[in-house]
């Protein structure tokens, strides 16, 4: 033996001798270093497709009949979906995004950068989800905006009266005639696989599914022993799909028109729009937050600076848990 594969063989034995043993969630059902005693437990195929349809058929079975309806899985809806859903469990929350991947705009901070601004008293809702931040004086920064939105989709996630339909777009609105003040009312949304909606040009008439806000029985008339359900929308501002709901009511309701988007104010920006989140004169059962509040009432945009999309939907779902608590 040559002093040099000596001195390999003394060294790899030493490794071996000074390895710590790895633990997992493997370690202790594989025991063999090379894992050819690791299986998976048997599967059919039918049984996976079992798996997922079933609950997803059961679950637009649940939630055909909601109480809060959130349209946009964006910081404003998903941050009103929190606070309502954990206050009230026994509200069934029903979310629509459009997009497949849930979380708006928050997955970023601002152009293509990483780190997301939040200026105080945003930052008690990251305390409350437990959040890390830094504190920079009068504003806070989560290290990456991806963060903040994934904790917030997973806690709303795990609530059990939330369902989240993604890759689903509301088309419509349901509305009934105007209450005796003169208000439009809204009794649900017309939904449709995004693919579909964005096939309408292609392909002839490809009809909606619904779903219908509590407080009806079943013939159709106004049920007065429940509370009447609510629309909450966050579909952001102007874009290919945002500002969805504000451009709808004010076509539905000629008395409405929209304000349309201001530009750049980060001060007064974030401010006003967490002031005007949440119930919408004129519309009975209809709440709105986020950016989509700027495009309806006429308010600056703030930028890349996020504390105010948390507070919107705080604000807003505040006003719909005093709306089912009256
Ligand atoms: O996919 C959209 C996004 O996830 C979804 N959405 C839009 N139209 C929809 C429809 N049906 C179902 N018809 C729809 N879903 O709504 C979500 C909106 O999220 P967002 O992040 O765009 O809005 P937000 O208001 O919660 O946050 C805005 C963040 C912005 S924009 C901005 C600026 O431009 O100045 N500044 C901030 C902080």
């Amino acid at each position: 033996m040559s002093a040099t594969s000596t001195a390999t063989s003394t060294s790899a034995s030493q490794l071996h001798l000074n390895s710590t043993p790895v633990t997992h969630c493997l370690s202790d059902i594989v025991k063999k270093e090379d894992w050819s005693d690791f299986k998976f437990a048997p599967i059919r195929e039918s049984t996976v497709s079992r798996a997922m349809t079933s609950r997803y058929f059961k679950d637009l079975d649940k939630f055909a009949v909601s109480d809060v309806i959130i349209v946009g899985a964006g910081s404003s809806g998903l941050s009103a979906a929190y606070v309502v859903a954990k206050n009230r469990p026994d509200l069934k929350v029903c979310i629509i995004e459009s997009s497949v991947a849930p979380g708006g705009g928050s997955w970023l901070g601002g152009q293509l950068f990483s780190a997301m601004v939040m200026r105080k008293p945003a930052h008690l809702f990251l305390q409350e989800l437990d959040i890390p931040y830094e504190d920079e004086g009068d504003y806070v920064v989560v290290k990456h905006a991806a963060l903040f939105i994934s904790t917030v989709l997973s806690k709303v996630l795990q609530l059990p009266n939330v369902k989240l339909f993604n890759a689903t777009c509301v088309e419509d609105l349901v509305t009934r005639p105007p209450t005796e003040k003169g208000e439009v009312t809204v009794a649900g949304v017309v939904t449709n696989w995004t693919l579909v909606t964005q096939a309408h040009g292609t392909q002839c008439c490809m009809d909606p599914n619904v779903i219908e806000l509590a407080g009806y029985k079943n013939d159709g008339t106004r049920d007065l022993s429940q509370k009447h359900g609510v629309i909450l929308s966050t579909t952001g501002h102007d874009g290919p799909f945002g500002a969805f709901c504000a451009k709808r009511i004010v076509d539905i309701d000629q008395n409405q028109k929209l304000g349309g988007m201001k530009g750049l104010d980060m001060n007064h920006a974030e401010h006003d729009v967490v002031i005007h989140s949440g119930a919408y004169a004129g519309v009975d059962n209809m709440y709105f937050a986020g950016m989509e509040v700027a495009e309806l009432d006429g308010l600056n945009r703030m930028g890349p600076t996020f504390g105010a999309m948390a507070l919107s939907g705080v604000h807003a779902a505040e006003q719909i848990l005093k709306h089912f608590a009256a």
